[in-house]
């Protein structure tokens, strides 16, 4: 059963909803609105510092049900996004609901793996062990998921520019959660108990080229921005550390923290982007608003 709350926003987190979009129980509240994937996808790619024309392999550490790996993949400048989850199921729906938006099969990537895990495979955007990473990944039958290449770390690219982190909460109550608010030491990972949202962005952080890197968290909105400030510097993230409140349909939403050394704010990519059928999208999501504020009423 979904929660009404949710399902009256289900055009909001997939303006192709009624094509087909399937979700489990957990991704009906932990997926990412489309609007705003969009939006953190673009701001990815337009504040990278990596060479203007150069095209970007992002992970996206949990992908879930697909919402931001479609974002992203659907950015011109990104040339594969490469979609981690621990949940098989997970990525079997993340696969289904990006044929559903057209994704390339060559622009995916399906991993059944665990985020850190991935993550420490990378130091400063290259692959750390090259040898055992590429050669299990040939010797291995291919396996597919609705056309996209699906295994384990043996898939891994050989280096990657971006990171992005949209991690479990805690799940529905996360506004409770914290003694002074929500901070990354309230991220507790599956898989590694040991692990918190700290050590996961300083994994990423290590994980990211040290010139042209950046790393995206979303977050919850009551995050306490002395916290994260705290963290960032014991990871040793030198750069600007950026918290942008994402506001939807006139709510506040959550926020998304972008880091990088390098990282600035600025849009760097002056190249104006052509997305596919935008107008048609964009006049989706307007009356899919409306459909929603009129079926929450
Ligand atoms: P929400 O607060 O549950 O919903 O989540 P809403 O509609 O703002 O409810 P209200 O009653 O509080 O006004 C807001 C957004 O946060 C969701 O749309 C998700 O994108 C995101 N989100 C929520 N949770 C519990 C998670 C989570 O565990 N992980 C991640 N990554 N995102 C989450």
């Amino acid at each position: 059963m979904v929660d009404d709350k949710y399902w009256a926003q289900r055009h909001r987190l997939f303006s192709r909803f009624d094509d087909g979009i399937q979700l489990d129980r957990e991704s009906w509240y932990s997926v990412t609105p489309e609007a705003i994937a969009n939006h953190i996808a673009r701001r990815m790619v337009m504040t990278s510092t990596a060479n203007k024309n150069e095209k970007m392999v992002v992970i996206d550490a949990f992908c879930g049900a697909g919402g931001n790996a479609i974002a992203l993949a659907r950015q011109e400048h990104v040339e594969l996004v490469v979609c981690v989850d621990l949940d098989e199921e997970k990525l079997k729906l993340a696969a289904h609901n990006a044929k559903i938006y057209d994704i390339a099969d060559n622009k995916l990537l399906f991993l059944h793996a665990d985020a850190c895990d991935v993550l420490q495979q990378y130091n400063k955007g290259k692959i750390i062990n090259e040898k055992a990473v590429n050669s299990e990944g040939e010797a291995k039958e291919q396996q597919h998921l609705q056309g996209y290449k699906t295994g384990g770390i043996e898939l891994l690219p050989k280096q990657v520019d971006a990171v992005f982190l949209s991690p479990p909460w805690g799940g529905t109550d996360y506004a409770t959660i914290g003694p002074r608010n929500y901070d990354l030491k309230c991220i507790h990972l599956e898989g590694d108990t040991t692990k918190d949202g700290e050590q996961m962005l300083e994994s990423a952080y290590g994980a990211i080229p040290e010139d042209t890197g950046n790393v995206a968290i979303f977050l919850p909105r009551n995050t306490n921005g002395l916290e994260l400030g705290r963290s960032a510097s014991r990871v040793g993230i030198s750069g600007v550390v950026e918290m942008e409140q994402n506001v939807l349909n006139h709510k506040f939403k959550a926020i998304t923290v972008y880091a990088g050394r390098n990282y600035s704010g600025k849009e760097e990519r002056v190249v104006v982007q052509k997305e596919e059928s935008t107008d048609v999208d964009t006049a989706k999501q307007v009356e899919s608003e409306k459909r929603g504020e009129e079926e929450q009423e």
